[in-house]
């Protein structure tokens, strides 16, 4: 290619990049992931990640925490989640080990009971089960676009209370008791409740999404029948499976994906066999509706 060709190139042209489903997700090959990579190619990852919304990257055994959060304040600006302590001797690390019971299979988008929840999720694989504990994302736009004209007049409508007391028991039915009632503790040290816009659009991309997953309680102005109804019509066009990516972990792998624009589940298939991910989430912004009205928080700010 001419210099004058490459120079007109999007930078997101620049990665090798390889589509893994047809409407989400795509695998990123030739990089290693560092906080010395140049601004440029942090560039291209985020344009990248806007269009394909989970990106993956194999291999990346040079990662350590240190590595990872490192690398994770080129993308943003790093947050401690608002109620999970810390991994010991990180900053911003949260560690998800299955054996402990912190499998996260249902659906969601992460940290969604607060306002400003993150932009992007940074998930390194440390251990990996040998089958099984696969991870599938979501394209919670296409999920919008799927919708009727009505349904997409209605859904941009209706306003969703997100809160971090959730159904945990419905949500996470394969764990003991004590398990559950530890992870409640810890979890909900601090009650959150926001109100978001079930329709949000994508501050950069512009695109319309649809906003739900497990923190939604309830619906605002629907009675709990209603908002079970009308949440599960909608969440169902999010999971249908022509919208979703399905990752196949090898210790080392490292998927981002644009929290804005997706959920994600952890299928919880793989037993007693070992399985730890870590994570860093990256400072979101406030969401907007169609209309153009921000979401709030009107507990545990
Ligand atoms: O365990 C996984 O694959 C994903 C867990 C999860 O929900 C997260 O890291 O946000
Ligand atoms: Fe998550």
């Amino acid at each position: 290619m001419s210099n004058a060709a490459l120079a007109a190139t999007p930078v997101s042209q620049a990665l090798d990049i390889h589509p893994v489903a047809g409407r989400i997700g795509a695998e990123v090959r030739g990089v290693q992931l560092s906080a010395d990579l140049e601004p440029a190619l942090i560039e291209a990852i985020q344009a990248a990640l806007v269009e394909h919304k989970v990106l993956f990257f194999r291999a990346q055994h040079h990662l350590d925490d240190q590595g990872q959060e490192a690398f994770a304040h080129l993308l943003g600006e790093p947050i401690a989640h608002p109620t999970v302590p810390v991994r010991d001797g990180t900053r911003y690390l949260l560690e998800l080990d299955g054996g402990e019971g912190r499998r996260a299979n249902s659906w969601h988008t992460d940290v969604t009971f607060v306002d400003a929840y993150p932009k992007a999720s940074i998930l390194r694989s440390v251990v990996a089960p040998v089958s099984g504990g696969d991870t599938v994302w979501a394209n919670t736009a296409t999920a919008y676009n799927d919708l009727s004209p009505a349904l997409k007049a209605l859904a941009e409508e209706l306003w969703a209370v997100h809160s971090n007391e959730y159904d945990y028991a419905g949500a996470k039915p394969n764990v003991s008791v004590e398990q559950l009632e530890n992870y409640r503790r810890v979890f909900t040290s601090t009650v959150y409740e926001t109100e978001h816009p079930v329709v949000r659009v994508h501050p950069v991309s512009g695109e319309k999404h649809l906003l739900l997953g497990h923190f939604v309680k309830r619906l605002k102005g629907y009675s709990q029948n209603d908002s079970q109804h009308l949440f599960s019509l909608l969440q169902g066009y999010v999971t249908r499976l022509e919208n979703t990516v399905r990752w196949r972990w090898q210790a080392g792998d490292v998927a981002i994906w644009d929290n804005r624009a997706t959920q994600h589940y952890a299928v919880d298939d793989y037993g007693t066999q070992g399985r730890v991910v870590r994570r860093v989430t990256l400072q979101g912004d406030v969401p907007v509706s169609v209309a153009g009205e921000r979401s709030r928080t009107v507990k545990g700010a």
